[in-house]
């Protein structure tokens, strides 16, 4: 890459032995479930979440949407936090496609719901209501700077969503960050879902693709929901071949980047004008803002900084995400610091 991009993991390229086995991959009609590269796929996805079956996806944002069409129907209820991803940002797919309504409850600081506001959002039986069917977590949670949910705490919510009747899906589109920074397999960070999805196209570096995860009867009425939202694809192996590639090769480095997360901010925290979110980093973000003192506001820092080669994401009139993964290494962290002190000293 050209420039130091810190904006997102999602910027990530392939590496050259993703595009060796995209050029060679073995391919077949995958909406005829006979694609080989994708089967691999899909059976090593699901032994990773420890799940019954798996089904190979366009995006993060198709398998939330494909779980919760396939665990919901109109008019029936989701649970899910007021700063999940898929309440925030997937242009309302659940409700524009699927008629299904969303209920928020408040994302606490660490990511989680609380069980209570939880427990009030599942509707009583009566005719004004929806029907409550399912839970969502997000892990790691984005908005809530990349904070990782642990197993307990997902097993509590597993039994409450169960107890009431309820499904509970996981946005894991960064679960493999978050079992790196919990020392826990992420099969055991998902044990108690029903569904699970995460992103090979972040920090796993493949260019396309998710995976979502769950029984085979569950996997069986989402691959039919797949096909109505046109996310049936044919000779997918080509893309599948590199999500083979990420599951073998970039699980088991993600604690480098959060190592290089926590770089950036010791650095960063020695600039006078950069304050550092509380925690911050807890996986391979880090989430910070501009003091008052400093006149620039972010967007104006964000292009200054830009026309030094680092990029970084503005989340608000001051504030910054960066997001590290496999492209930024440790020389790059000391480069961004390096341009930020240079920034604020002129800003
Ligand atoms: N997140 C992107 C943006 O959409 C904000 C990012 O840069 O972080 N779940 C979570 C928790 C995500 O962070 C994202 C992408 C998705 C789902 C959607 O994945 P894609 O982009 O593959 O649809």
């Amino acid at each position: 890459m050209d420039f130091i991009d810190l904006r997102s993991d999602t910027v990530t390229h392939p590496t050259p032995e993703m595009r060796r086995a995209m050029a060679e991959a073995e391919v077949g009609d995958d909406v005829f479930g006979e694609d080989p590269t994708v089967n691999r796929l899909q059976a090593m996805a699901a032994e990773r979440m420890g799940k019954e079956a798996g089904l190979f996806v366009a995006s993060g944002t198709m398998g939330n949407l494909v779980a919760v069409l396939s665990h919901c129907g109109r008019g029936e209820e989701v649970i899910l936090g007021d700063r999940a991803h898929t309440f925030l940002y997937e242009a309302g797919g659940v409700a524009a496609l699927g008629g299904v309504h969303p209920y928020p409850v408040p994302n606490q600081t660490d990511g989680t719901l609380r069980a209570e506001d939880v427990h009030q959002a599942i509707r009583a039986e009566d005719v004004h209501f929806p029907h409550s069917r399912l839970v969502c977590l997000e892990n790691t949670h984005n908005r809530c700077g990349g904070v990782a949910l642990t197993a307990e705490y997902t097993d509590d919510m597993g039994r409450l969503a169960h107890e009431r009747g309820l499904a509970l899906h996981i946005d894991g589109a960064r679960i493999f960050n978050a079992a790196a920074a919990l020392g826990v397999s992420a099969a055991r960070l998902v044990q108690a879902a029903d569904s699970v999805c995460f992103c090979l196209s972040k920090a796993l570096c493949a260019p396309v693709g998710s995976v979502l995860c769950g029984s085979q009867a569950f996997i069986a009425q989402a691959r039919r929901i797949r096909k109505q939202v046109g996310g049936g694809m044919r000779q997918a192996g080509i893309l599948a071949a590199a999500g083979v590639v990420a599951l073998e090769t970039m699980v088991d480095r993600l604690a480098e980047d959060h190592a290089n997360a926590q770089r950036l901010a010791r650095g960063l925290a020695d600039i006078p004008g950069i304050l550092l979110d509380a925690g911050t980093p807890f996986t391979n973000m880090v989430i910070f803002g501009l003091a008052l003192s400093v006149p620039s506001d972010g967007r104006e820092t964000a292009e200054r900084l830009a026309q030094l080669g680092v990029r970084v994401q503005v989340i608000a009139p001051r504030r910054f995400r960066a997001a590290l993964h496999y492209w930024v290494d440790a020389r790059s962290v000391q480069r961004t610091v390096d341009a930020f002190r240079q920034v604020l000293a002129s800003a």
